[in-house]
């Protein structure tokens, strides 16, 4: 299998490469830890190893050191698309190289071969209320598959650790085929009277989730969810979902533990519930001044949403300091196709008015936008205006580059994290022997 074979080609390579730098550098500092850091979140503290993707404080997030502009340019499209094919992207994910369009096609073929998924799957998510949590239904969902992990069945027939990356590419695989299957039939379930599709073997990962929710017949929105699946797929090894993934999966569970895990954590509001959120403040502003607002609305409204000790949601990142580029490339994706749309200018007014405000707070960091500014307000375009569901197409792609990252760990044969935590008692002694 074409994923399993560019690994294998290259594994021993990584692993040489980590064991020099632990048998030469280990002793090498690169950083140290201070009091407020250990009470804001590790901040800033390097705690990871992340070659899949890196976020660039001052330019965004690139995967395998390609910038989002050089990766939208360079990635094989389809005929007749403008969006690189999902496909090529988890090829570039999982291994250091450009795919050809073959290659791309290949794992999608790969992906169409394993994309059935199990009928329990769709008992469990079933089994919610209507109205239950599309993320909570997602997280469930994909963790139920655990009984079919083809890692932990290699694990307890005592498969050799250094082998211990191949099954885990296989259920990484296995579970990206399936997801797109999976997001669609909570869709149709929550939104759709349950009116499920299924899926169409000639269409490629995108088109075919498209497809799936009964958006396949708009051409454009499959471009869309191209653009948004490569968006979304990764940002750095060391936020709250691909972090956890990681953890969980450094005890040993297998992807569909350690994915579920990761997708709990997406589902906060200040992680990947934040594009719903940020859709329901815009909606919320355009409908409280009747149309496109004013800079002058925009400000009083904005005003009033930090008055009220909220935040601006789709604005600041933890570690981000410029405009992000996947929200670039969002705005440019409407300006070419709809760029008269009245969220789509709301979205826009509040980009020419929020820094300015969140500046003059003196205490956020990042005043420019985030990928959320704008994501809600170009689903919203295309129908899908349930703003719940939003975080379940984050998880879609997402777990590109969780699952990458994952298999990254296992074929480098990367222990159990076991950061120290100390008490307050303790901080304070050392503070005082100085
Ligand atoms: N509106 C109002 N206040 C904000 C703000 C915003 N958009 N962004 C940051 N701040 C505040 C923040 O709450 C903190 O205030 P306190 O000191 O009173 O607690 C202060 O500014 C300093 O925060 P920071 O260091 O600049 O940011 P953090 O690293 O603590 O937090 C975010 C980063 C993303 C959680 C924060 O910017 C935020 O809450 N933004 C709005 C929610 C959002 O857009 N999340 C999406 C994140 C996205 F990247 C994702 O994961 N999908």
């Amino acid at each position: 299998m074409i994923l399993e074979d560019r690994i294998e080609a290259n594994v021993s390579v990584w692993r040489e490469r980590v064991a020099r730098m632990i048998k030469e550098y280990g002793d090498f500092v690169i950083s140290n830890v201070t009091v407020q850091q250990i009470y804001s979140g590790i901040r800033g503290v390097p705690i990871q190893v992340s070659d899949i993707s890196f976020v660039d404080p001052d330019h965004g997030i690139r995967y395998r050191d390609y910038s989002i502009n050089e990766i939208l340019k360079l990635l094989p499209k389809a005929p007749g698309s403008k969006y690189p094919m999902v496909g090529g992207l988890y090829y570039l994910l999982m291994d250091n190289e450009l795919p050809t369009l073959s290659k791309a096609k290949e794992v999608e073929e790969e992906w169409k071969k394993r994309a059935t998924v199990p009928d329990y799957v769709f008992k469990i998510i079933d089994s919610f209320p209507d109205d239950g949590s599309a993320m909570a239904m997602l997280s469930a969902g994909v963790l139920s598959m655990s009984c079919d992990s083809k890692f932990s069945k290699a694990y307890h027939e005592s498969v050799g650790k250094n082998d211990y990356w191949k099954s885990t590419l296989d259920d990484s695989i296995d579970l990206t085929a399936r997801m797109p299957q999976i997001a669609a039939y909570i869709y149709n379930k929550k939104y759709r009277n349950n009116q499920q599709i299924d899926p169409d073997p000639k269409l490629d990962y995108a088109a075919n989730f498209a497809h799936m929710i009964g958006k396949g017949d708009d051409p454009l929105y499959s471009e869309l969810m191209r653009l948004f699946i490569l968006l979304h797929a990764d940002h750095e090894n060391a936020n709250v979902s691909a972090h956890t993934a990681h953890l969980v999966g450094s005890a040993l569970s297998d992807i569909y533990l350690s994915c579920s895990a990761g997708l709990n954590g997406l589902a906060g509001p200040l992680h990947g519930l934040a594009n719903q959120e940020c859709c329901n403040w815009l909606l919320d502003l355009y409908h409280f001044y009747q149309g496109i607002p004013s800079k002058e609305q925009i400000e009083e409204y904005a005003r009033k949403t930090l008055e009220d000790g909220k935040v601006i949601p789709g604005y600041g990142h933890a570690v981000l300091r410029c405009t992000d580029p996947r929200f670039t490339a969002e705005m440019e994706f409407a300006k070419a196709h709809f760029p008269d749309d009245e969220l789509f200018r709301t979205a826009m007014a509040v980009f020419e008015v929020v820094p300015g405000i969140l500046m003059e707070t003196g205490k956020v960091k990042n005043p420019w936008p985030n990928v959320d500014a704008l994501n809600g307000a170009l689903q919203y375009h295309f129908g899908v205006t349930e703003t719940d569901y939003y975080t379940v197409l984050f998880g879609l792609s997402r777990m590109l580059g969780i699952t990458s990252h994952v298999v990254f760990a296992r074929a480098v044969n990367k222990p159990i994290e076991r950061p120290k935590a100390l008490t307050t008692r303790m901080l304070e002694s050392m503070i005082s022997e100085q």
